[in-house]
């Protein structure tokens, strides 16, 4: 059976604070409808994908705050995205903030098949940041503030004829999360990112921001032997800048396709799911060479 997914990683370029969830929808469909006009299966977008990387600013107003989450998705403003992609026959991977019908807020990411139906739920676990307004910095990361750390753990969906693993940003940094997605079988991860260069508690390692996003990612899909969809919301976003670079990588950790600009861009790549099996059967083969009883404490508490 022939089990090369096809994928598009769609990176937007920034989104400013006055635009609509209409406007953003309309680049989202540009780039769906590419990718289908490409062959791919599946098209995936970044993190907080709807609106601006709102939790740069410090507000109090939980009002505004919540304007900047959905509280249905399928909503309004994206039913029209689910539509499309039932028409074309796509599948899609969007992050987005996501306020509960009992008042929780997190940052979440889902997975939509080819029918328009979404087919898996996460919900962000390493929250970045801090809590509070510090004053200090030339811009705010309030993630800790405004989200929950998120509740439906890591866990897999077979879907597109293969099994998927989702999680978010700062969570491409731990190599937890991809030992976790991979143990439960994960043969592909999808991921959106909303990263600035500067890094204002550590600025020593701005110019490293590239570096550490690929070194991160290559890590997890060669240790892992799966791919990894690593996809930005890149370019200078109310005055902030954003890391580009978004990436397919390949179970060998090589980059098989790589974004060029920092705007609006979709790179595609054929990803035979099978090759996971060239580390999964070898050098990482988990059921051989694995020694938990040696790693008990990673999992105890903190
Ligand atoms: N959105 C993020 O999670 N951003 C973090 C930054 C703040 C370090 C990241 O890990 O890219």
């Amino acid at each position: 059976m022939n089990r090369v997914v096809t994928v598009g990683a769609a990176q937007l370029g920034p989104i400013a604070r006055s635009d609509t969830r209409a406007q953003v929808v309309k680049r989202l469909l540009v780039l769906m409808r590419k990718a289908k006009s490409r062959g791919c299966d599946l098209v995936v977008y970044p993190e907080l994908a709807l609106t601006t990387f709102f939790p740069r600013w410090f507000m109090e107003d939980q009002a505004e705050i919540d304007s900047f989450f959905e509280t249905e998705m399928p909503g309004p403003e994206t039913q029209i995205l689910f539509e499309e992609a039932a028409k074309l026959g796509i599948g899609f991977h969007i992050g987005y903030a996501e306020l509960t019908e009992d008042g929780k807020h997190f940052n979440t990411a889902i997975i939509v098949d080819k029918s328009g139906k979404i087919a898996g739920k996460y919900r962000k676990v390493h929250l970045p940041g801090h809590f509070e307004n510090e004053p200090w910095r030339p811009f705010q990361h309030l993630e800790k503030r405004y989200f929950q750390v998120g509740d439906t753990g890591f866990s897999t969906t077979e879907v597109f004829g293969g099994k998927f693993g989702m999680c978010i940003c700062n969570d491409r940094r731990w190599p937890e999360t991809y030992r976790v997605l991979a143990l439960q079988g994960a043969e592909m991860i999808l991921l959106g990112y909303n990263t600035p260069m500067h890094y204002p508690p550590v600025p020593e390692h701005d110019h490293l921001q590239g570096f550490h996003n690929h070194l991160s990612m290559q890590a997890g899909a060669y240790q892992n032997g799966c791919w990894i969809v690593g996809v930005a919301k890149a370019g200078k976003e109310e005055g902030c800048d954003l890391l580009g670079q978004s990436t397919i990588i390949a179970p060998t950790g090589e980059i098989a396709a790589m974004c060029t600009t920092v705007d609006d861009e979709l790179v595609v790549a054929d990803c035979d799911l099978d090759r996971c099996r060239e580390i999964r059967e070898n050098i990482f083969n988990f059921a051989l060479h694995r020694q938990p009883e040696h790693y008990s404490i990673i999992t105890e508490p903190k």
